[in-house]
């Protein structure tokens, strides 16, 4: 919304159209990943001739789609605003840089480089050397925020992990008695559900499952190109394959709902005891394809967000998606975001806090109620890790904070 607020801007500055184009590449964040979604604006004469947005994984860049619609000759004289520099290499797609080509094009505006090592910096060198004087740097920032799980894939080799929960001034994640109910207000909840369409997967507890039952889909947004994100259940004891036909037949009405990937994360050794029980809600689940159970080695805390890491970039993962896992929004509850937090596992956090108080302790991160695996040691004001607060909005009654370490 910041951004949308071209008042911001002043009209016609490089800065007021790249902000622009920058609302352009969120159009179809729900679906180009894992190929960064880029907006492109062609602007003459002060007025915005054309404009694109990558398309689906796969489909055509942000550029091809924005040229498409014109001829050379309003291209002639033409200032074109792009997030992220035009890619030179044949991938998926052809060059964008091509389409630059002896068209009149004045200037070229960019945002920022691209970390792709096949590109990283040739599709300005190109340009220059086609004569078109070059901008670069406006709202790297903000392009750089927006576009951070595609860096941190490139730089990494690995998916970019954010955390997210609401919570009461006193810390309560969920009320001690009745569990699971909503603790922020609307405005955070649409924005939630913003969040779950960006980020590629979405990882709870099993805990948090059987508990509350949450559907995790994306029901505020009503995008055209919407993609329910992929579900993953961390299960090391495998507490799914306990439940009663009751519980059963609530998951499989809510989180488990047809129509939706599921992975199960579960130790190995406890998924070769619930095989030879032959567990029959264990066997439907193996044979549907909606779901994938990915074994995991025995995890020692404090290293145990190590080894989820690694199946993450497991290529039956990928299989499973059809595509990389670019990113994934860890939930809840309490014991597991304590575990990314405590084990340094995360890039970015997005918290919501609400304006009241609960008192209780059992939903606490860190909560000295909770005991035995995914427990920690108190932590001491002098020794105890900062975080660098990068955003901090009012959203409805609620604050919304975003912290990086
Ligand atoms: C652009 N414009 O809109 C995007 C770009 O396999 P491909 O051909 O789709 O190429 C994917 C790479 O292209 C991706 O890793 C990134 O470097 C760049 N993405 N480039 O010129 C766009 N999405
Ligand atoms: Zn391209």
């Amino acid at each position: 919304d910041k951004i949308k607020n071209e008042q911001s801007f002043l009209e016609n500055t490089d800065e007021y159209w790249m902000s622009k184009a920058l609302v352009k590449s969120m159009e179809n964040a729900s679906i180009a990943n894992p190929n960064p979604s880029v907006g492109c604006l062609i602007v003459k004469n002060n007025e915005l001739i054309s404009s694109g947005c990558t398309e689906i994984w796969g489909g055509r860049h942000a550029e091809s789609i924005a040229f498409s619609r014109l001829s050379p000759a309003d291209l002639s004289g033409s200032t074109v605003y792009v997030t992220l520099e035009p890619c030179t290499h044949v991938g998926k797609q052809p060059p964008c840089i091509e389409l630059f080509k002896n068209k009149g094009i004045q200037k070229v505006v960019i945002a920022s480089k691209d970390p792709n090592p096949l590109v990283a910096g040739q599709g300005l060198i190109k340009l220059k050397e086609m004569g078109i004087e070059c901008v670069t740097g406006v709202l790297i920032n903000e392009v750089q925020a927006w576009l951070a799980p595609f860096f941190v894939q490139q730089k990494h080799k690995r998916p970019f992990i954010a955390l997210k929960w609401a919570q009461t001034l006193d810390g309560c994640l969920a009320d001690d008695n009745n569990g699971w109910q909503w603790i922020s207000g609307e405005n955070s909840r649409k924005y939630t559900h913003w969040l779950r369409q960006k980020y590629d997967a979405i990882l709870i507890g099993v805990g948090t499952l059987l508990n509350d039952f949450p559907s995790l889909d994306i029901r505020e947004i009503q995008h055209p190109n919407k993609r329910n994100p992929l579900k993953m259940i961390y299960d090391p004891f495998g507490k799914i394959f306990q439940c009663d036909k009751i519980e059963q037949e609530k998951l499989k009405e809510k989180t488990f709902k047809e129509g939706t990937k599921k992975i199960i994360f579960i130790n190995s050794s406890v998924l070769a005891i619930e095989k030879s029980k032959k567990n029959e809600w264990l066997q439907s689940i193996i044979q549907n394809k909606d779901f994938l159970i990915v074994p995991l080695g025995e995890q020692n805390q404090p290293q145990f967000t190590k080894s989820l890491l690694e199946s993450f970039l497991g290529k039956e993962i990928e299989d499973f998606l059809g595509r990389p896992l670019q990113s994934v929004l860890v939930e809840g509850g309490g014991r597991l975001l304590s575990a990314f937090i405590e084990e340094k596992c995360f890039d970015l956090i997005h918290i919501f806090i609400a304006p009241f108080f609960l008192g209780g302790e059992k939903h606490k991160l860190f909560s000295s109620a909770q005991k035995g695996f995914l427990s920690y040691p108190l932590k001491e004001v002098s020794t105890v890790q900062r975080y660098i607060m990068k955003v901090q909005e009012k959203l409805g009654e609620d604050i919304l904070i975003e912290l990086v370490q």
